[in-house]
């Protein structure tokens, strides 16, 4: 029997992108760690194709925010690029050209009536920062990401009332400390790792501070949480999945909603001689200054087992204890290569609402990359990517049955309005609702657009099937 699937009436429908991914690098006084990658090895990218372009939102952010709000949009996440607001790093001074082009996307979204959601940090540290100091390793990169935040509050604090600390902290220190897939590739840096875990916790806390100082707005951090599943019902793996849970997800949930960190993860670093530095006062700090609301971003879930082949490096890392586990007969995204596995959004929602406070938190990105999406474009020149408004019903299908249930979510973002450039992927899997021609840099509204458009009218949709 078909069913309806309904959402609150002043629910947030929209889309995440990031100032990195869509702007290009026109005017930016400093290069980011991307723009170096890109830089220094073009041919680690898909094609070649770097971020100097990318969607040119720079150029074309009004007919963007236009287009948005035509299919439903009634918020959108973007995000200011520290290497582009920033004139003088290590003072905070801002750059004229930037704060104009992010005043104007500010009026824009006014103008059209979109909640802004501004994120300040979206991997894209700034390359010098890096080179001088060892970027997120040091506490000075903290303070001078607490002065960039600051100048940030003090131009635009009045006029944006959602901002957002960080987005998927959990992946620099993963991406660029433990598996190499993002600069500055290093693998199985444990230790290295750890303590850029904690220097984000902390300029997070510390930004918290600033805007509640400074501004009227609410504030929040990003985070990508993938339920880690034991493979088995052992004892063995289902500790190891909590020890996994501990190091990827409760490393940044727990203070950025409690104010501390797990003790787990704790003892751990301790026996293992790897704790990061810190001291009582920044603990403080991290304890005092929690987050307003949360965004999840979901993908897939990690599934674990325990080690049973010794990790081979000279390094300590938190993958010495457990292991992937390629789940037979799951459904894989072949494009991303990534689990599909909507049930998880459910448990995230569950977890949030038991487990944190039932914090107000949405969905901050969820949503499918596919390769070659032109061989589904039909005779009026739309790309018909059903299997894209099947994945978003399902998804949504399980938000709201948690949301029934109590869990206090208040909106639902999908990755992403128009496609975009990704880190190292390029432009290779499109995730938009909005298709963009690469040569032409046209714009076209996908069939999941309009799909968008009439959910958000109907505050929901008829589910075609009842999934678990
Ligand atoms: C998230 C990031 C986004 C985006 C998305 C899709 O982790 O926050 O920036 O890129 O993933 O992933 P990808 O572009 O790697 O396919």
């Amino acid at each position: 029997m078909s069913q309806k699937v309904t959402f609150p009436e002043d629910f947030w429908w929209g889309a995440a992108m990031s100032g990195p991914q869509m702007e290009g690098t026109f005017e930016k006084p400093h290069e980011n760690v991307m723009d170096y990658w890109y830089k220094t090895s073009k041919e680690e990218f898909f094609n070649g194709v770097g971020p100097t372009v990318a969607t040119d939102f720079f150029h074309h952010y009004k007919e963007d925010i236009k287009m948005m709000k035509s299919i439903g949009m009634n918020s959108f996440r973007t995000s200011i690029q520290w290497s582009r607001l920033i004139k003088d790093l290590e003072t905070g001074e801002p750059d004229e050209n930037a704060v104009k082009f992010y005043q104007d996307v500010i009026d824009e979204c006014k103008k059209n009536d979109i909640i802004l959601v501004l994120n300040l940090h979206h991997f894209d540290l700034p390359i010098e920062l890096f080179q001088k100091y060892g970027g997120w390793e040091s506490k000075h990169v903290v303070d001078l990401y607490a002065k960039f935040a600051k100048t940030a509050f003090e131009l635009f604090g009045d006029q944006v009332h959602y901002w957002t600390t960080f987005n998927e902290p959990m992946v620099i220190p993963e991406a660029g400390y433990l598996c190499g897939f993002h600069y500055p590739k290093y693998v199985n840096k444990g230790k290295e790792a750890m303590q850029v875990i904690y220097n984000l916790n902390l300029a997070s806390a510390k930004a918290i501070a600033l805007c509640h100082e400074i501004c009227d707005a609410k504030i929040g951090n990003i985070l990508n949480l993938t339920p880690a599943y034991p493979a088995t019902d052992s004892k063995e793996d289902q500790e190891t999945s909590k020890i996994v849970d501990a190091f990827y997800n409760r490393s940044f949930l727990e203070p950025a909603v409690h104010g501390v960190f797990p003790q787990e993860m704790i003892d751990i670093m301790k026996e293992n001689d790897v704790l990061w530095d810190q001291n009582e006062e920044e603990l403080e700090i991290i304890k005092n200054n929690t987050i307003d609301f949360l965004g999840v971003n979901y993908y897939h879930p990690k599934r674990v087992k325990t080690r049973t082949t010794p990790l081979d490096c000279d390094y300590w890392s938190p993958e010495q204890y457990y292991e992937e586990y390629d789940m037979p007969g799951k459904r894989v995204n072949p494009y991303r290569g990534w689990e599909i596995y909507p049930k998880a959004i459910y448990d995230i929602a569950k977890n949030v609402q038991e487990n944190y406070n039932n914090i107000p938190w949405f969905i901050s990105e969820n949503g499918m990359g596919v390769e070659g999406e032109e061989r589904y474009i039909n005779e009026e020149g739309k790309i018909e990517d059903d299997y894209r408004i099947d994945f978003y019903e399902e998804h949504l299908q399980l938000l709201a049955k948690a949301m029934e249930e109590g869990s206090n979510c208040f909106g639902y973002h999908a990755w992403t309005g128009i496609d975009c450039w990704s880190w190292n992927n390029a432009y290779k899997n499109r995730y938009g609702f909005i298709a963009l021609d690469l040569e032409t840099q046209k714009r076209t509204v996908k069939k999941s657009g309009e799909w968008l458009k009439k959910v958000t009218e109907e505050h929901g949709y008829i589910a075609k099937d009842s999934y678990q």
